[in-house]
């Protein structure tokens, strides 16, 4: 796995051979290829003119593709669905006049109209699946040539209708103008490139070479014609070839099928050695040999199955699949990635230790799955039909046609090990469907759908398996949906969404024990974090990063150590864009390994301490909590925080500015140290051993202690500011801020009185800092502070955290005040006067907006105490911070 360089190394030889091959062949008149995605010109919006050739663009916008309207979706909920067009000049060579040109785009979400020089040439359906057109008939040689596409992404006919994900709009991949001589490899079947090609190897004795495709005769007379099949060792000798001559009538498309002859004692592909052979196709004129067309691919052996006892076989032997989900979008360029970024991606999961991805939940770019070809990864690749199958007509024949195109156009990737094509499609099903009539029809059309799929699926490619992910319900057994299916995927979120972290364990027994006629694999697992909140006290939905690890550091060894399952992919490699969602990070799901900037989160590392044995892994995981604050007890007396470090190595020693702090062995790949924190940037340092030399791994922590008797504080530096309702640290990634923990008062310290935490995942509207807001004390009485005479200013922080109807616009007719509730109403007072009679945050900024009111107060000395009496409804107290003046 470390080898990522040898393999490169040698793929650049095989490019060396590939470049010497081509210029032996290059008298000839081949395919040529070419992206075409700069200079484009873009609107938002309708435009009924848009493809004709005298419509005047010129004020549109200038853009480069890839490209996607959509970055409006990491702020708006209600992101832009609808219509755009993209327009275009061709310049096409005079050279290809008398060859057959075809357009590609490699995706348009979700559908996509083309038009040439005014001409409807055809269209697409379907946003994440690529589609190819024959230009040829429309070009114009003598006048500028003008492609014209209009995309719309508000399709609901179109898969995927509901998902936790946005579907960003745009032509967000690249596109291609390939020309070809008359006779040539089919272009037109599905978007893939004509030819299909797998192995068969059943054992590591013996293994062949299949080839399959279209050949196509777009001559007005017939061709006759040699086509040669090569298949190369991974060391570049020669290992099968056939030559067959054939004849195409004009007009016509040949099919042809061939098998190699056996290759004996193939090299073995695995994801840690991931040996590839090439395949060379070429198309000559019989009589002039002259190459027409040809085609590389890179194929390899390897074999596989699933076993609902034993768990995931490759090459004859167990083999845990080691996975990650994995969407493609980045903050803030949407989906617009180039290939080098997919490739990124890849590398980081590599690195990690990952040897299997769910290409979740839709097909992906190329540039992904060749990496997991030539640098080894199982790939898992679906389409996006998710949380409920509608009734829309034509959705289903789209969702068929998607499966077919992803199919076809991976197929070459001998990567993939399984085709899915529903994920937790009971979700919604159960929860929008009222009656049971509605129920039963909507799940007789889901499994027809299924059905249906399989059946295609199956028909397409004979030689994976098919998936589909569940959420933890048993209806899918219940319905007979998990009896469709090669293998189940369960979705499960226990000690996330609800229940405990056993659960996990327990729901997977319960399977294991009542349906195990299917192998199962563990499709998603994950829980969210938000670098901002720390805490030593972590919690379920608290967002904190030691949540996220406390809950992946139960899941993983339960993956790891149970034979029965094949494996698991982790929810989601990266924090990704969810448009819908709320939560601590608005519009961003952050249940991510990495963050959306492809920052690894400390837990990473967890998983690559787990998964990678081949190299040392040692890492202080406190590089998202790297600014600190403790509660101090006594004035200059040290805080005792936790330090945890992922390693794979047995036993480390760690230390705080030079001191020793303790030496532990490692258990579940982790060590926790208490660690005394003093000054205002320690150092922490850990060493271990591995592989008989010693590893090391250093950390400046920024480190602000908070006393907790605060009637002799240095006010000169101290901003008292604590998130109340809430057991964490809060660090404002805007104003670099700490507040902290709440806790009950204590005589001679800070602290609330009365009242009972609450807290919402309801985003909170004018802030960036929702977190702070969305937890709170409710009913909360007093909160107090122990400090000496002086003038203070004291800052209150509210959000209402209850639905008032403010602008009710079904409801014509009748004022707000016969609604009846305005908003919870109390009022505050500060060492016994009154600062608000009547606080009302719902009605003056609305329910879930961010109210911020600041005091200045001349105190007496004793306890600082800020009351608050109901009035209507409740108290509440987001967040409260003191400074001395
Ligand atoms: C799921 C869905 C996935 C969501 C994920 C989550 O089960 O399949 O699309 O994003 O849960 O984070 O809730
Ligand atoms: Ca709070």
């Amino acid at each position: 796995m470390e080898n990522i360089d040898m393999i490169q190394r040698k793929l650049s030889a095989g490019a060396v051979l590939f470049l010497l091959l081509f210029i032996s062949f290059s008298a000839s008149a081949q395919r040529e290829s070419r992206t075409i995605n700069d200079g484009w010109r873009f609107f938002q919006g309708d435009c009924s003119e848009g493809a004709t050739l005298s419509w005047d663009d010129s004020r549109w916008a200038s853009v480069h593709l890839p490209h996607t309207w959509n970055t409006d979706a990491y702020v708006e909920k209600d992101y832009y669905r609808g219509r755009g067009w993209y327009r275009r000049v061709l310049d096409i060579p005079a050279s290809w006049k008398d060859k057959q040109v075809f357009l590609k785009l490699d995706a348009a979400s979700k559908v996509a109209d083309v038009y040439l020089n005014g001409q409807p040439i055809g269209s697409h359906a379907g946003g994440y699946t690529a589609c190819i057109f024959d230009l040829t008939e429309y070009l114009s040689f003598t006048t500028p040539n003008l492609l014209a596409v209009r995309v719309d992404n508000a399709r609901q006919d179109v898969p995927p209708v509901s998902a936790d994900f946005t579907f960003f709009g745009g032509i967000y991949r690249d596109v291609w103008l390939t020309a070809v001589p008359y006779q040539h490899f089919t272009l037109t079947d599905c978007g893939s490139d004509g030819l299909f090609i797998h192995t068969s190897c059943l054992s590591d004795k013996q293994g062949s070479v299949f080839i399959r495709g279209g050949i196509r005769n777009d001559d007005s007379v017939k061709a006759v014609l040699e086509l040669i099949c090569s298949v190369y060792h991974p060391d570049g000798t020669l290992a099968q070839q056939q030559k067959k001559k054939i004849q195409v009538k004009a007009g016509e498309t040949y099919v042809f099928q061939e098998e190699t002859a056996p290759i004996h004692c193939p090299e073995l592909w695995t994801p840690e050695i991931p040996v590839l052979y090439r395949v060379e196709t070429v198309l000559r004129d019989a009589s002039t040999k002259v190459v027409l067309d040809r085609m590389e691919h890179y194929t390899a052996f390897r074999y596989f199955h699933f076993d609902a006892q034993k768990g995931f076989f490759l090459n004859g032997k167990p083999y845990k699949l080691r996975g990650i989900c994995r969407h493609q979008d980045q903050k803030p360029i949407g989906v617009a990635l180039s290939d080098e970024m997919h490739r990124r991606d890849f590398r980081l999961m590599k690195e990690m230790g990952a040897n299997f991805i769910r290409i979740s939940h839709y097909p992906q770019d190329d540039a992904l799955l060749e990496m997991c070809d030539h640098l080894g990864m199982l790939v898992w690749e679906e389409i996006p039909i998710i949380n409920r199958v509608p009734d829309t007509p034509g959705f289903a024949d789209h969702c068929e046609q998607n499966l077919r195109e992803m199919i076809r156009q991976h197929y070459n990737h001998p990567s993939v090990i399984a085709w899915g094509y529903m994920n937790e499609i009971l979700l919604e099903t159960q929860r929008i469907y009222k009656t049971e009539d509605m129920l039963k029809l909507a799940l007789e059309r889901t499994l027809a759908l299924a059905e249906r799929l399989e059946r295609v699926l199956k028909e397409e490619d004979s030689t994976r398996v098919s998936v589909m992910a569940f959420h933890g319900s048993n209806a899918y057994n219940e319905s007979g949906l998990n009896r469709i299916v090669d293998v189940v995927g369960w979705n499960l979120y226990n000690g996330w969404y609800g229940g405990d972290l056993k659960g996990f364990d327990r729901f997977l027994a319960e399977q294991q024990q009542d349906y195990s006629t299917h192998p199962l694999i563990v499709s998603e697992y994950g829980a969210g974090s938000d670098k901002r909140l720390h805490t030593t006290a972590p919690r379920p939905f608290d967002f904190s990063s030691e949540y996220q690890q406390t809950y992946l550091e139960h899941y993983l060894p339960v993956l790891e150590n149970t034979p029965y399952v094949c494996g698991g992919a982790h929810w989601n490699f990266t924090d990704f864009s969810s448009a819908v969602r709320e939560e601590s990070m608005p519009r961003i799901n952050n249940k991510g390994l990495v963050r959306a900037d492809r920052a690894p989160k400390d837990v990473y590392y967890y998983y690559q301490a787990m998964w990678r044995k081949d190299i040392p892994v040692l890492h202080i995981a406190s590089r998202d909590w790297n600014v600190r604050c403790g509660i101090q007890g006594a004035p200059d007396a040290s805080v005792m925080l936790p330090v945890k470090v992922y390693t794979n190595l047995p036993e480390v020693e760690l230390s705080i500015d030079g001191r020793l702090v303790g030496r532990k062995s490692v258990t579940n790949c982790h060590a926790v140290f208490e660690v005394p924190f003093e000054g205002t940037e320690p150092y922490l340092s850990v060493t271990g051993v591995f592989d008989g030399r010693e590893v090391h791994d250093g950390l400046r922590v920024n480190f602000t202690p908070i006393p907790l008797h605060i009637a002799d504080a240095d006010w000169t530096s101290l901003e008292l500011a604590v998130n109340v309702g809430s057991n964490c640290f809060f660090t404002s990634d805007k104003s670099g801020l700490t507040w902290v923990p709440d806790r009950p008062y204590i005589e001679g310290g800070w602290g609330y009185i009365g009242g009972r935490e609450k807290s919402t995942q309801t985003e909170i509207q004018l802030t960036v800092d929702d977190p702070l807001y969305q937890t709170m004390r409710e009913d909360i009485e007093e909160y107090r502070f122990d400090v000496p005479t002086g003038s203070y200013e004291v800052e209150l922080l509210f959000a209402d955290p209850d639905g008032v109807v403010t602008s009710p616009v079904y409801l014509l007719g009748k004022s707000e005040e016969s609604i009846g509730k305005q908003g919870n109403v109390f009022t505050v007072s500060i060492d016994g006067r009154i600062v608000e009679e009547n606080l009302t945050p719902a009605r003056d900024a609305g329910s879930f907006h961010a109210v911020k009111r600041r005091y200045v107060v001349s105190h007496k000395g004793g306890s600082l105490k800020v009351a608050f009496g109901c009035r209507q409804g409740k108290t509440y107290l987001s967040g409260i911070k003191l400074r001395k003046l």
